[in-house]
């Protein structure tokens, strides 16, 4: 009697060869979320974690001091900048952004005129990440230039 969730299995495989999907070799550890590969060799893109307890109280700490706020009823930092006009707050946002682009993390944040509001939080797996660390770290480094 097979199990319930090999009868799934398989007709999910059928259903993907179908859709022309297949399934991934049988090389790769037989993990069950690990189903199917697309034909155009998309991988699953590597999940943030997100930071433990210990992380928080090492890390977030110092981000803290420099001003960083938990976020009420979110797990997220948030700091507002201010400056001197609008040119150096534009200034600001284009390294920001620059960085952002290049480590595939992107902040929430609202400008009027010098001042910048950021928000960081990882979406991808719902809260803080490693990724949210290093990119306030970053931003603290910029500001005060
Ligand atoms: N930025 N803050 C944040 N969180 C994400 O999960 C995220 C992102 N920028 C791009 C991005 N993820 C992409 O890799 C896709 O996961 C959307």
């Amino acid at each position: 009697m097979r199990s319930s969730f090999s009868l799934l299995l398989q007709r999910l495989q059928t259903s993907a060869s179908f859709l022309g999907v297949s399934p991934i070799s049988s090389s790769l550890p037989s993990t069950s979320h690990r189903l199917f590969s697309t034909t155009i060799g998309v991988s699953a893109r590597k999940k943030m974690p997100l930071l433990t307890d210990s992380e928080r109280t090492e890390q977030l700490s110092g981000l803290k001091s420099a001003g960083w706020k938990l976020v009420e009823g979110r797990d997220a930092i948030q700091k507002v900048f201010l400056f001197k006009d609008f040119n150096e707050a534009f200034g600001f946002m284009t390294r920001v952004g620059l960085k952002a682009e290049k480590m595939d993390h992107h902040p929430e944040w609202f400008n009027v005129y010098n001042k910048v509001d950021i928000t960081l939080s990882t979406h991808d797996c719902g809260g803080l990440s490693q990724n949210d660390v290093k990119l306030a770290t970053f931003i603290e480094t910029i500001a005060k230039k």
